[in-house]
């Protein structure tokens, strides 16, 4: 399918490796997109090295990236794709970006990674949470939380995949109509929960991926997974399944390869935190082959 868009994508931007905008780019435009990202940070490198320097774009010099682009009319976007966001003020100038690109785009598709932390640890500061349950959660068109964020959204201990489900039910009812729980931990594996509410009131379609954990650990595979949701839902609007069982495929693909790589030149693969091999995954995020199959519920 060649469906494509126009996606105003607010994330990070790294000097040196993938992560944000720098994990997300690159995927949407060999997917078809144009892509117009605009850097809300500017870091040598992750946050999860040893020490980083850089810039952070603050709520104001967003909106004024925004007004350019108004005053030249050049703010029509099928898709908004939000990442990590580390401050309220910040936050809060996505969502007057949300009511703007909507006011000229009422068709507009905000795709919102609601990233808070992972595994029990917050990684932003603590009233996020309650902008993101208020205010963003409402607005978004797809949401890729992961087990613990969706925990943070709903109020509710996710143990089960009975609770995520009933997790995405609750998310549903306040506003996305698509819902990815992009990873919860059961027994030793990674299992991907999608669920689609095709009509208001209506039970959504829900379905599962099972993914075998690789024992080893990688940054900016969160915004990678959401950049390739929104590429791949968007061909497929109706098969939420269809797009998950590609956008994994081509990411589990592409971590195998980043594993070999590092196995190859000797490193010690659980030392820390590995930098993906996104450009050389090209072929993998183009055509990807189906390996994981989404198992209906
Ligand atoms: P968020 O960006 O919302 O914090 P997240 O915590 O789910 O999302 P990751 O933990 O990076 O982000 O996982 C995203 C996807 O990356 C998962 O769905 C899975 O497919 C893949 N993935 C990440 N780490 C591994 C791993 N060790 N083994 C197998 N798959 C992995
Ligand atoms: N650690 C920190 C400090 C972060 O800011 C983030 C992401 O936003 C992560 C870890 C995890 O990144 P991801 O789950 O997208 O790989
Ligand atoms: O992948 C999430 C992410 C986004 N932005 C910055 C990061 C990270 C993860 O470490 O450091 C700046």
């Amino acid at each position: 399918p060649s469906e494509t868009g126009r996606v105003l994508s607010i994330q990070s931007h790294t000097v040196q490796g993938y992560v944000g905008n720098k994990s997300a780019v690159f995927p949407l435009q060999l997917l078809g997109y144009d892509v117009d990202p605009i850097n809300s940070v500017q870091f040598s490198n992750h946050t999860g090295y040893p020490t980083f320097k850089g810039q952070v774009l603050n709520g104001e010099q967003l909106w004024d990236l925004i007004e350019g682009l108004e005053a030249n009319d050049l703010l029509y976007y099928t898709h908004l794709l939000t990442g990590y966001i580390g401050s309220v003020s910040f936050l809060n100038a996505v969502l007057k970006v949300v009511d703007k690109l909507r006011s000229i785009n009422p068709r507009l598709t905000y795709v919102c990674d609601p990233v808070m932390g992972d595994e029990g640890k917050l990684y932003v500061p603590q009233e996020l949470v309650s902008v993101y349950h208020e205010k963003v959660v409402p607005v978004a068109s797809m949401l890729t939380p992961n087990q613990f964020e969706a925990e943070l959204l709903t109020g509710v201990r996710i143990v089960s995949e009975q609770d995520g489900r009933e997790a995405c039910i609750t998310l549903h009812a306040a506003g996305p109509s698509k819902v990815v729980i992009t990873s919860m931990n059961m027994n030793g594996n990674l299992i991907l929960i999608g669920s689609h509410q095709k009509e208001k009131d209506q039970p959504p379609e829900q379905f599962k991926i099972v993914i075998p954990k690789i024992p080893a650990y990688f940054t900016g595979t969160g915004d990678l997974m959401t950049a390739l949701l929104l590429g791949w839902s968007n061909k497929y609007p109706d098969s939420l399944d269809k797009a998950a069982e590609l956008a994994v495929s081509s990411l589990q693909a592409l971590l195998v390869r980043t594993l070999n790589d590092y196995r190859r030149a000797g490193y010690d693969c659980k030392s820390s935190s590995l930098e993906i091999r996104l450009i050389q995954s090209q072929d993998d995020i183009q055509n990807p082959e189906v390996k994981y199959k989404a198992e209906r519920y």
